[in-house]
């Protein structure tokens, strides 16, 4: 299914004035602080952030999953849903891919594929947290970290395989999250683990080709409940600097315990040049892979805070990589992404509506109610019309969901596929 150029336009045809209107007042409002409208309405239109392929399907959890209708059932059929995405919001151009969950059979198909929906390869991702049905060892007791050397051996040769698949690809990147870990305390010797993971991830970093980013990813527990051997930032910073100069730190907004203050982890990371890129998400409790800013959208726009002072100030940080990390189980996926893709942005623009130098100033005199004051006016500032703007500059739609439901896309892909595939992922 594709969508033509022509009932994109004919959905903005009439909503182009009332944006421009709103964005009047915005450009009055935000020059009196030195900051400009039009700038952020570029910056808005070049971000991108890559899809995750495993999240097109309906996702679930150990008590259930419920199937959406219409799912993708190959990765030819993902790339054409995060075309559909990309065509609406012109925000989504780059693909995640999981291994083996997107093996493509045919390169040059799948490469042909993306390119004619202006999708990019992002982020290549390994899995040693599940064993395959031809497995020759297991990763039931570790993968990088475990005590038997050829399940060590297996893991790495599998990275290493999905980097000689990312190649292929155009991937420049290989994101590393390990399940590894424990359920019950004595199950690990933690030293050993922990060395057992560096010299495996230092093995992997060796296979990199020069131009790539080696990104590990951390996470307090699940599936394991007792022991993560990569359980927080510090370990992923300590086990980067270990690597390389090519590895950073990947932050997943839902892989942290209750009320850690994740905006000044990224503040962290930025200033030491180890900030490698995110999983958006949201979540109330745990790892909920829940659609992004759908629970504490205030802390998405303290993180993006913290962003755009590093990639204005820390410029020995790359450009992080930025990707969704969630999970459907009871939404249409097509329709949580878009609303995820809103929340990213709608955090991204408040962000960029900071007065730096009346905060700078406002910190330097110790004047915490004006801190406040300021850091809140632009979260309190309606940036919506600021987005569409966006969208219409790149030929997207201004109301991407609205032209989602009007258009009947999940419909249309029933129709075309049924209801009873199941794409592959969580
Ligand atoms: C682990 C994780 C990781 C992926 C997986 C699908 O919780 O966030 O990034 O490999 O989800
Ligand atoms: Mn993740």
């Amino acid at each position: 299914m594709k969508l033509n150029i022509d009932q994109l336009t004919d959905f903005n045809s009439n909503k182009k004035d009332l944006v421009n209107n709103e964005n009047d007042f915005l450009r009055t409002e935000f020059s009196k602080k030195n900051v400009s409208v039009d700038a952020i309405i570029q910056k808005l239109a070049d971000f991108q952030v890559a899809i995750p392929s495993w999240a097109l399907g309906a996702g679930g959890t150990r008590f259930g999953r419920f199937s959406y209708g219409g799912e993708p059932a190959s990765l030819e059929q993902k790339l054409e849903d995060i075309g559909l995405i990309h065509a609406l919001t012109k925000t989504a151009g780059a693909v995640s891919l999981h291994i083996p969950w997107d093996i493509p059979e045919d390169v040059n198909a799948i490469k042909d594929i993306a390119l004619d929906n202006g999708i990019i390869f992002d982020a290549m991702n390994s899995n040693t947290f599940q064993d395959q049905t031809d497995a020759t060892e297991s990763y039931k007791f570790g993968s990088l970290n475990s005590m038997n050397e050829a399940s060590r051996q297996y893991a790495i040769e599998h990275n290493k395989e999905v980097i000689k698949i990312g190649e292929q690809l155009g991937s420049k990147s290989l994101t590393v999250w390990l399940a590894d870990g424990a359920n019950f305390p004595g199950q690990i010797n933690f030293q050993k683990a922990l060395l057992n993971t560096e010299d495996s991830l230092k093995d992997i970093y060796s296979a990199m080709p020069d131009d790539w980013k080696l990104f590990i990813e951390y996470k307090p527990y699940e599936p394991n409940f007792y022991s993560t051997t990569i359980q927080d930032w510090g370990t992923s910073f300590m086990l980067a600097n270990a690597c390389g100069e090519r590895a950073y730190t990947l932050v997943d907004l839902g892989h942290h315990l209750p009320n850690t203050n994740i905006e000044q982890i990224v503040a962290t990371l930025m200033l030491k040049g180890k900030l490698g890129g995110f999983h958006f998400n949201d979540s109330k409790y745990g790892d909920d892979d829940l659609t992004v800013g759908s629970i504490k959208p205030y802390n998405l726009f303290l993180i993006f805070n913290e962003l755009v002072y590093g990639m204005e100030h820390n410029k020995n940080n790359p450009y992080p990589a930025w990707m969704i990390d969630a999970s459907h189980n009871i939404k249409d996926p097509l329709e949580d992404l878009i609303q995820s893709l809103e929340a990213i942005m709608i955090a991204y623009a408040q962000a960029l509506l900071v007065d730096r130098n009346a905060l700078e100033v406002a910190q330097l005199e110790n004047d915490t109610v004006m801190c406040q004051e300021i850091l809140q006016d632009a979260y309190r500032t309606d940036v919506r019309s600021l987005i569409k703007a966006a969208r219409i500059q790149s030929n997207a739609v201004v109301d991407p969901l609205l032209a989602y439901r009007t258009f009947k896309i999940r419909k249309q892909l029933i129709t075309e596929r049924g209801t009873k595939v199941m794409a592959t992922g969580l």
